[in-house]
């Protein structure tokens, strides 16, 4: 060998480990800290080093997270963007360092798709579709106005634009359910009592549906309900997104009626696009997490699988 250069030995594979610099939205919700945890412990368990920023709820933190991944240089970058709008400039900067984007869970709202190898998450549409339809089963022999108050989840978010919408297409044809009250209450707990509280008090004795965006709020709806001496589940038919445990015993006390799945588990998923991408295999653009519904009947038997 050359003075001083010590060749290794052929056998010997110097295998980098992968590092990906995870931007995760906030902590705001029970799903939220589930899919935090899904995402971490499939790291661990894989040969990924992950490093995660969470922004609190902060699309500028997101942006400085992410800057940072960059100046980092690591392999992949992944993004749980907290609204779907801005996205561009700073996805345009890690297109220039040549580093690959997974967006999980929400979406973000680009005109140039290559600027992301893959979008996995829920079908968020057809979450809110899901909810309109067992309205439109529930009530279908009665013809009188059925009043709906909705709890929004984050502005500008996917899953809150998206089940708003899926939700309003399935009952657009249905002039017997009118949303009398709609409003964001943040995906939060405390912001989903404080707001039905003012549709209550605006609007009690003609609410007769809360559709909510997901399970946090919706518990503090089910707060605002019971202190006014109403019955959650029958004064107020009550159909909530996520599928969280204490949704899931709500549900089967009968205090609502129907919760539509969001499956927050997406670490096995992100974590083996990201041996697909290091590894240089192409994947698909969009892999959409499976989800059910949950009704009081299967309730029960669900409450003992939740890990969230
Ligand atoms: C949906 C996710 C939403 C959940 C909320 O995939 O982005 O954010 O429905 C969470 O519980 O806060």
């Amino acid at each position: 060998t050359k003075a001083g250069h010590q060749e290794l030995p052929q056998e010997t594979i110097v295998r980098k480990v992968p590092v990906l610099g995870f931007s995760q939205l906030g902590s705001e919700s029970a799903w939220r800290l589930a899919n935090t945890s899904s995402i971490m412990e499939s790291a661990a368990e894989s040969d990924v080093k992950i490093m995660m920023e969470n922004a609190e709820q902060s699309q500028d933190k997101q942006f400085e997270a992410i800057r940072e991944f960059v100046k980092q240089k690591v392999d992949v970058i992944a993004v749980a963007p907290v609204v779907e709008t801005g996205w561009e400039p700073v996805l345009r900067e890690v297109e220039k360092a040549g580093i690959p984007v997974v967006i999980i869970d929400r979406y973000v709202d680009v005109s140039d798709t290559s600027l992301y190898v893959t979008h996995i998450g829920s079908d968020f549409y057809e979450e809110g579709r899901k909810a309109g339809k067992y309205l439109l089963d529930k009530f279908s022999d009665q013809r009188e106005p059925i009043g709906i108050v909705e709890l929004k989840g984050t502005e500008g978010s996917t899953p809150s634009i998206a089940r708003g919408k899926g939700f309003r297409d399935v009952i657009a044809n249905h002039s017997q359910f009118r949303i009398i009250e709609s409003d964001h209450a943040d995906f939060t707990t405390d912001k989903g009592k404080e707001v039905m509280k003012k549709f209550l008090h605006e609007r009690k004795g003609q609410i007769r549906v809360l559709f909510s965006h997901n399970d946090d709020m919706t518990l503090g709806a089910i707060e605002a309900i019971e202190q006014l001496g109403l019955v959650p589940g029958k004064d107020i038919v009550i159909v909530t997104v996520d599928g969280t445990r204490r949704a899931l015993e709500k549900l089967s006390e009968g205090k609502i009626n129907l919760v539509v799945e969001c499956n927050p588990l997406l670490g096995p998923n992100l974590i083996q696009a990201v041996k697909e991408i290091v590894k240089g295999n192409t994947i698909p653009k969009r892999i959409v997490t499976t989800e059910n519904v949950f009704t009081q009947v299967t309730a029960a038997g669900e409450i003992v699988n939740r890990s969230y």
